[in-house]
């Protein structure tokens, strides 16, 4: 029989500079300090690129140039005027989009077919629609003047790096903020990329500055005193240090911080498309998804069933070449990710849940970390109750709903949940108790521009995407 096998995607469509500056004030300028760091591929531990660890006195010059962006140019802009520049930015993304992808693809790790079919078009999508909002924010809910807050500082991770950033960056300008964004120090180069589009968009200079670094970088740009508006999506732990670091300060703040979703099955789902729901709910991305079905609560009725059609579909998923059109799992996106993952998992073995994984051969070069299950897992158990971020699933049980709400909610976090039923009033009566920011029903890791985004208790603060992402971004 015919079997389609495409060829790998081609690192040659991507340039890649062998070192990079700063982007600040529409210019390409080196820093006034000399530490420099490699982001690497992490499917080989190849150099893919040198970039620049930006230090105070960088960050200060950044801020500055978008203060004055935004008093004199973008603040100053009527809203159609701004909608033009950010259609031309979305159009430029879809061009460029299968170049971007395979970016993404060699900076982060992640399969080609979840960066091209998933990230790009949700990226471009994401500009498309506050695109436009631009024009129509006296629309929003927010009063008959919303006012832009002014200069935005933006920290973002690397699990999905150029959607982070369009998350960010496109409802901020938008509603006439500027902004100075600062990628993961293990994902520089889309937002990099992103810097020469905003030179072929004809962006005014000064409205998107990029300074790449890594902690120290960040700290220095959301302490800045001229700073008007925070926006962070990243750890639990980094996300209190801002949060108290503001505390006191003109700043607004949202932060959008970890998770440890509950993925609940229920006896009357669709039981192949709950599978396949499971599967992409925790090992999308690897795992590095920070509303991952990491938590997999299944009525105790069918328990052996559905766990014997998991272990049958994951032996099917394919582990390799981020660049291979056929690979399901790609690499871990670092090595300080890997060693976490590893010692969570060893904490589960230890505290007595039964670890299985598929056979699956793991290359030499890279970091890999395969598919997993835990079962007879405890509430207890850090496996249940902390983020491991990678491709690693805690099953639970549970027979009636209630007790399936009680060990959904039992954890300090609360991003996202997912129910598996056929019965509509139980999907109503489920969202309604999970103390979760988004709820999926019969559906995992759905996202679209038009929906906020946020999270419950101690996932953070304040929401992106939708009408009430331009909150985050306006006065009223
Ligand atoms: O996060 P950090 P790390 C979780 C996930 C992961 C863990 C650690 O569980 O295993 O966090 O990942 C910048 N002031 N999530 O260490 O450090 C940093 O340079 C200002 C979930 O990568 O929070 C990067 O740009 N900024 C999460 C960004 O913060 C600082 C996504 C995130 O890095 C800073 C990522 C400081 N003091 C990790 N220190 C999600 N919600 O999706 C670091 N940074």
């Amino acid at each position: 029989m015919f079997e389609y096998a495409p060829a790998p995607e081609s690192r040659d469509i991507v340039d890649i500079r062998p070192s990079y500056g700063l982007f600040i004030n529409g210019e390409w300028v080196d820093s006034l300090g000399d530490e420099r760091d490699k982001t690497v591929n992490p499917a080989s531990e190849e150099v893919l690129a040198e970039f620049t660890l930006a230090s105070e006195a960088d960050v200060d010059r950044a801020v500055s140039a978008a203060r004055k962006a935004y008093e004199s140019v973008w603040g100053q802009l009527p809203g159609r005027e701004r909608a033009k520049y950010l259609f031309r930015i979305a159009r430029i993304i879809q061009e460029r989009s299968r170049e971007l992808a395979v970016l993404e693809s060699l900076d982060n790790g992640k399969p080609i077919r979840e960066s091209r079919d998933v990230d790009l078009p949700l990226v471009a999508a994401h500009f498309f629609y506050y695109a436009g909002w631009a024009d129509k924010l006296e629309h929003a809910g927010l009063g008959a003047d919303p006012r832009a807050l002014g200069v935005a500082a933006q920290v973002i991770p690397w699990n999905f790096p150029l959607l982070m950033l369009a998350w960010k960056i496109a409802p901020a300008l938008a509603c006439g903020n500027t902004v100075v964004l600062k990628p993961a120090e293990t994902t520089p180069l889309t937002a990099l990329a992103f810097a020469e589009i905003c030179r072929q968009a004809d962006l005014p200079p000064g409205v998107v500055n990029i300074v790449t670094g890594a902690g120290a970088t960040g700290q220095a740009l959301v302490g800045h005193p001229d700073v008007d508006k925070v926006a962070f999506t990243g750890s639990t732990e980094v996300g209190r240090m801002i949060a108290r670091s503001v505390a006191g300060t003109r700043k607004k703040v949202t932060l959008e911080l970890g998770g440890k979703a509950a993925n609940i099955v229920f006896d009357d789902a669709a039981l192949d498309q709950a599978v396949e729901g499971i599967v992409n709910g925790i090992f999308f991305n690897q795992g590095h998804v920070c509303c991952a079905g990491s938590r997999l609560l299944v009525q105790e009725s069918i328990e052996t069933e559905l766990l014997d059609a998991l272990k049958r579909r994951l032996s099917t998923l394919r582990l390799g070449d981020p660049l291979d059109k056929n690979t399901d799992i790609g690499a871990i996106n670092s090595a300080a990710q890997l060693a976490k993952i590893r010692s969570l998992t060893e904490a589960g073995e230890q505290e007595g849940a039964e670890r299985w994984s598929p056979s699956c051969p793991i290359p030499d070069k890279g970091y890999w970390f395969p598919p997993t299950l835990f079962t007879g897992v405890a509430q207890s158990h850090r496996i249940a109750r902390e983020e491991i971020f990678g491709p690693v699933l805690s099953v639970l049980t549970f027979r009636t709903p209630a007790e399936a709400v009680e060990k959904a909610n039992n954890s300090p976090y609360g991003l996202s949940a997912g129910v598996w039923t056929e019965k509509g009033s139980r999907i109503l009566w489920m969202a309604d108790k999970l103390r979760a920011g988004v709820v999926w029903a019969n559906t995992f890791n759905r996202f679209d521009p038009t929906s906020p985004f946020g999270g419950y208790k101690e996932s953070g603060y304040g929401r992106e995407g939708g009408r009430h992402g331009l909150e985050a971004y306006l006065d009223v």
